[in-house]
């Protein structure tokens, strides 16, 4: 297929496929899609139902063939059934994309465990909801209190996930954040400088030193020219762990989805826009594209021979000027996904607009293949056992095909496409990135999930499906819904977070002891040490003045796991959760005179509701009272003279 050709096929049918009706139904294909037995199916049922006498062998054979999918649906929802109680084999930690966060689902089963809050507040866990917060803090510092996070980036360790820590990347504000695996909580968040649509992000592999992220909206470097003529796109290397931008490779043009070679020497992004074009005609001008590989050693020695220019701090080599640092390969027009074989022989690019799927040699960046795959490739994963599987958007199906057969020139690469509902973009088989994946699970992060589930509405979630690789065939075994709306996912086994993942928060330098419980004030400044441990917030009063600049320690002193407090400020725009050992901290003004409570709002013991205590708030000048001791002896005072209590 030439490539004009297969671009007006494409452009045809990509925005009619998601729309055209009707809308099919689980099992059906989409329409314009390949109809495969379907309609064969229907045609022998109906004919079976209309002359049951005469067509009885169809009868008994559609009924066969009932029984046969009823079979299948069982043991399919065997696979996946993991009963109350027990553990699942993996974690899936799908990107939220435009929810700025990221799900945690178990796997088999396909049950949403947790949402990590990165670049959205989450009142809910107390995440960068209350201005004087850490989380806060840390994340206001780097832009708006929004993200679109597209991928999820694990840790290895001798090509094998390590567990420790989880990168993601910001492509609405150009940002990268760190996730602790010990706590499954947010760490590090940073913008990047120099940067417009922070897109790709991988480690660079296999030590890990560095994540880099490359920016898909180009602009000029600096950022403050509007002259198209200027613009370039950069690559970034940031410290994995500090997150901090070490430096920069810059060329004119775009990246869009990168990955590491495994052997510490290239890196590599796919680019769809080398045409520099301002419009969507523009950057399909070409018929060529490229896929670019950064020689990271080779830039390192740039950067230490200062082969560079300082733009906004961040030292920038500039393609031109180091002959070799980046390399253009071919590659058919706009190619997407990017990702590197496990063996890191190969790098292979998917086609979007082309069919194929690019081989290329990941040492000699020579291309050596370029199979046909299907309609409107996007990624591409593995199974270790020499097998890709590639997202057709398109074809709407997951496709797989065997590396070396398709490098050798055969035309039987081809082993085993299933159909997926609806239009994939990411997917991600566990292990994947790793250089040992294991081959089981694979899963399809749809984009479109028309008739799948039950109708909310124009919108709907997005649909994931669980596919079982494990065999030559493919077979999807689950479908779930997710909120807006993953790109991408990866997935580690249990075993391998099981000793790290703890229990309870380390105690922090910062933490309030029991029996330390203060309130500190200097001038209209009050700091308040407080604890929380079942079923009691210390002090459970405090008084400020009207104006004064609170500022709450608050410590969960509970040892036991799953032991979460918060605290809800009345009226004060206040909401913490502390979980077991972790130290909170929020800073707020006090508001008019009065009585505010503050309550726990996790459920945590018979006393939960009895948890809470009051923030009492006097006009300035009168005289504060001190006391944080008990207030069991006031109470009963209290009620021995109390007054239209209904109850004495
Ligand atoms: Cu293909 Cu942002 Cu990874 Cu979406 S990107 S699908
Ligand atoms: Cu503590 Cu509810
Ligand atoms: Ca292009």
């Amino acid at each position: 297929m030439k490539p004009n050709q297969s671009f007006t096929t494409l452009c045809s049918s990509l925005p009619m496929h998601p729309l055209t009706p009707p809308s099919p139904r689980p099992g059906e294909r989409a329409a314009g899609g390949r109809v495969r037995g379907n309609r064969m199916r229907h045609l022998g049922f109906a004919l079976a139902l209309l002359t049951p006498l005469t067509f009885a062998g169809c009868n008994s054979d559609s009924t066969a063939k009932q029984q046969k999918a009823a079979a299948q649906a069982a043991s399919a929802a065997q696979q996946v059934y993991v009963a109350p109680g027990k553990l699942d084999e993996y974690y899936a930690i799908l990107s939220g994309g435009q929810s700025g966060s990221a799900f945690v689902y178990g796997i088999p089963s396909c049950r949403l465990i947790k949402e990590i809050a990165i670049f959205e507040p989450r009142a809910g866990v107390g995440y960068a909801n209350n201005p004087g917060s850490e989380s806060y803090k840390r994340l206001a510092a780097t832009g708006p209190m929004w993200g679109d996070t597209h991928h999820p980036v694990l840790s290895q360790t001798d090509g094998r996930y390590d567990g420790h820590w989880l990168w993601i990347n910001d492509k609405g504000n150009d940002r990268v954040a760190k996730v602790d695996l010990r706590t499954f909580e947010t760490a590090e968040i940073k913008l990047v400088p120099n940067i417009q649509g922070a897109h790709g992000l991988a480690a660079y592999l296999p030590s890990c030193k560095y994540v880099f992220v490359n920016g898909e909206l180009e602009t000029d470097a600096a950022g403050n020219s509007t002259d198209a003529e200027k613009y370039r796109s950069v690559i970034a290397f940031l410290d994995a762990q500090t997150l901090e931008t070490k430096f920069q490779v810059s060329f004119v043009g775009n990246a869009d989805i990168a990955s590491s070679g495994k052997d510490g020497r290239y890196v590599f992004v796919t680019m769809y826009n080398t045409e520099n074009a301002m419009s969507s005609e523009g950057m399909i001008e070409r018929d060529r594209d490229a896929v670019g590989a950064i020689d990271v050693p080779l830039a390192e020695k740039a950067l230490a021979e200062g082969r560079f220019t300082k733009i906004n701090g961040v030292p920038v080599i500039e393609y031109e000027k180091v002959s070799g640092v980046l390399t253009l390969i071919p590659v058919p027009k706009n190619p997407h996904g990017c990702n590197v074989t496990p063996d890191g022989k190969y790098v292979l690019a998917s086609g979007k607009l082309s069919p194929t799927v690019t081989i290329i040699d990941a040492k000699t960046l020579k291309v050596v293949a370029e199979p046909e795959v299907g309609l409107g490739p996007l990624h591409t994963t593995f199974d270790g056992r020499g097998n890709a599987y590639t997202s057709l958007f398109v074809d709407s199906q997951i496709v797989k095909w065997n590396i070396e057969k398709a490098v050798k020139g055969g035309t039987d690469y081809i082993i085993d496409r299933v159909d997926v509902h609806y239009n994939v973009g990411h997917t991600k088989a566990a292990g994947a990135d790793t250089s040992y994946p294991s081959g089981d699970w694979l899963i399809s992060l749809n984009k479109l999930s028309k008739g799948m589930f039950l109708p909310v509405g124009p919108g709907m979630p997005e649909s994931q499906e669980l596919v079982d690789i494990s065999g030559e065939k493919m077979r999807v075994v689950a479908a779930f819904p997710s909120l807006p709306e993953p790109h991408d996912a990866v997935m580690i086994h249990r075993k391998v977070l099981e000793n790290i993942v703890v229990q309870t928060h380390e105690l922090q330098p910062t933490a309030v002891k029991l029996g330390e419980e203060k309130v500190v004030r200097n001038g209209n400044k009050v700091d308040v040490y407080m604890t929380c441990i079942r079923s009691k917030f210390v002090p459970e009063q405090f008084e400020v003045h009207e104006g004064d600049e609170i500022k709450l320690h608050l410590t969960n002193v509970e040892t036991v796991r799953d032991m979460t407090h918060g605290i809800a400020f009345s009226r004060m725009g206040i909401n913490l959760a502390v979980d077991p050992g972790q130290t909170s901290e929020t800073a707020f003004v006090a508001g008019k005179p009065g009585t505010y409570w503050y309550y726990c709002t996790w459920f945590c013991s018979a006393l939960h509701l009895e948890m809470r205590g009051r923030l009492l708030v006097k006009p300035q000048g009168v005289p504060l009272n001190e006391y944080l001791g008990p207030l069991a002896k006031e109470d009963k005072a209290r009620r021995a003279t109390q007054k239209g209590n209904v109850y004495e």
